[in-house]
């Protein structure tokens, strides 16, 4: 088994986040960058509302400056502030939320990276038609992941826990819905916080999906940094190392005690644990 860690680590940032929302840096992107690279991160993830109010060039600049790159554009936001969803039951808004992602697929191919998409995929309203909610959430996703496609933009699809999203919550069902629908360019965003609620096992469930696994979410069991909780992180760390995952190891979790105590903790912890 190879055990070099060819993973590279980031972490969360937004400006001007909600309290609860899981990112760790705060301040303006440019910021944000050169505190992530001061910490000792590879990469930053951006969790982004709008791809329109923000200054994509800006953002490259202060990569390039500063030797990082951006892991991921979070597109959850658009959620949580302004309602998209790709199975609103009105089609006016489940367009504006294709549209909304076109434009974040822009954005993530300016900036040479990939999108992740967790929260977009909402709540199905009546469960008993739960295939018709399904097909909808297949159309639009495959269209935006068409274009996504045609930039050169890979899609993470996030399993998220039920009580953010309620349907499609373990890994097995999102890697299962995306060759079911053969969406292209598209695969799957684990987090060990909703693992940890979802799954019978974190790692059983990591390893069995393994080969579909696009992008990695970490946090310890209560979404505070690795190491505050209970959550088997030595165990997860071993068995991405043991499987030469290639792609990125995100820290996405709350602002406990504050946002650059937990990334500075977090960094610690991760490198120490896949310390060779
Ligand atoms: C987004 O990556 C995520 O994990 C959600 O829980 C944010 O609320
Ligand atoms: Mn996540």
């Amino acid at each position: 088994m190879e055990t070099g860690r060819r993973f590279r680590f980031s972490v969360a940032s937004a400006v001007n986040p909600g309290v609860n929302e899981p990112v760790l840096l705060t301040e303006g992107f440019v910021e944000n960058i050169r505190e992530a690279a001061r910490m000792g991160y590879e990469g930053i993830e951006i969790h982004v509302q709008d791809p329109d109010a923000v200054d994509a060039e800006q953002i490259r600049r202060a990569c390039q400056e500063n030797h990082m790159n951006i892991s991921g554009i979070a597109t959850g936001l658009a959620y949580a502030k302004e309602g998209l969803c790709l199975i609103h039951e009105d089609e006016r808004i489940r367009k504006k939320a294709v549209e909304r992602l076109k434009r974040f697929a822009d954005m993530a191919a300016r900036l040479g990276t990939v999108l992740l998409i967790g929260r977009l995929k909402g709540d199905i309203p009546d469960t008993k038609n739960y295939t018709y909610y399904e097909q909808m959430l297949a159309e639009g996703l495959a269209e935006a992941a068409h274009y996504a496609a045609s930039k050169g933009v890979w899609i993470m699809l996030e399993a998220i826990n039920r009580y953010e999203s309620n349907y499609m919550n373990r890994a097995k069902e999102i890697a299962d819905f995306i060759k079911r629908y053969s969406i292209p360019a598209t695969k799957v965003l684990m987090d060990v916080f909703h693992m940890n609620i979802e799954e019978a096992s974190v790692t059983d469930a990591l390893r069995d999906n393994f080969g579909e696994l696009g992008y990695f979410h970490i946090a310890d069991s209560n979404r505070m940094y690795p190491g505050a909780g209970h959550a088997p992180l030595k165990d997860i760390l071993k068995t991405l190392l043991d499987y030469g995952y290639s792609g990125y190891v995100s820290l996405e979790c709350l602002r406990i005690p504050d946002g650059r105590t937990a990334a500075l903790e977090g960094i610690k912890y991760l490198k120490d644990k896949t310390r060779q």
